[in-house]
């Protein structure tokens, strides 16, 4: 295990501290069983996650050297229903980082980022806490940068940033993004601001104006997706033309002729 204490970073906490590891189950799975004890915005990296995981008990394929697998720890004084927009903020600073990088990837409401109808990776944001109170934040990134071959069950949807072109070294990506998350995160955490986040959001979004299945607890249902409100829930138009505010957590989102 490496730890480096400093990368270089323009930042001001926001991996100050990275811990940089060969091979992990999960990063997030790692930074949560530290969290009460690294400081606020320690990063883990990982070149390698044989468990790496996804939401609602999903797992997210990791190969060695392939990818960025990050996840990073926070420690903010906000209530619980303020956590869940962390993921947005999360999914802003990638496609920020890959907008300035010549990359025109999309962000399919809530965690998942898209480039050419693909997935070229997620975020998966976990809390602890006690009563109601959240004692620590672990947000997760994993980006495909370099797979070339996928495995059967996920070849048709996913892809990486080289596959579909672009050549660029992962620690230029890491870099960008954690510079973008800090500015964005200090926004809201500090002054509830949340419009730079949002923008970015509904501006590269893969899902507004399309039609879209949303999936809850084995129901679906087909919806046409108008806007993303100021609290981040996503805004939907439902086949009897009634107008619905969906929260993220329990729902899936997929296309209306695949996955997106
Ligand atoms: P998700 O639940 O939206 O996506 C998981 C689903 O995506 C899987 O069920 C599978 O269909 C598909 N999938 C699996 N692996 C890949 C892949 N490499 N590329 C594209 N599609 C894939 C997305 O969850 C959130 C993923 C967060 C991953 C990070 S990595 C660092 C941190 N540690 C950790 O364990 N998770 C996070």
């Amino acid at each position: 295990m490496k730890i480096i204490e400093d990368i270089n970073l323009e930042t001001k906490f926001i991996g100050k501290k990275i811990i940089y590891l060969e091979t992990v189950g999960s990063t997030n799975t790692y930074l949560k069983e530290i969290g009460n004890i690294e400081k606020d915005g320690t990063v883990v990296i990982s070149e390698e996650q044989t468990k790496g995981r996804g939401r609602l008990g999903r797992s997210f394929k990791s190969n060695s050297g392939e990818g960025i697998y990050m996840s990073i720890l926070l420690k903010p004084n906000i209530s619980l229903e303020k956590a869940s927009f962390i993921t947005l903020i999360v999914g802003a600073s990638i496609i920020k980082t890959f907008d300035k990088l010549g990359v025109k990837s999309l962000m399919k409401w809530p965690n998942d980022i898209i480039l050419n109808n693909k997935k070229i990776g997620g975020v998966l944001t976990e809390l602890s806490c006690e009563k109601d109170s959240i004692n620590y934040i672990v947000t997760g990134i994993g980006i495909n940068v370099k797979t070339l071959d996928f495995d059967d069950e996920i070849k048709d949807k996913a892809t990486s940033i080289y596959k579909e072109g672009y050549d660029i070294s992962r620690i230029d990506i890491i870099r960008e993004i954690l510079v973008n998350f800090e500015r964005l995160y200090n926004l809201y955490i500090e002054n509830d601001d949340k419009e730079d986040t949002l923008r970015i959001c509904r501006q590269f979004s893969a899902i507004i104006n399309k039609k879209v299945y949303v999936t809850k607890n084995n129901n679906k249902e087909l919806v046409t997706c108008i806007d993303i409100n100021n609290n981040g829930d996503l805004v939907v138009k439902d086949s009897y033309q009634k107008v619905k505010n969906i929260v993220s957590g329990e729902v899936s989102i997929r296309g209306e002729n695949g996955y997106i």
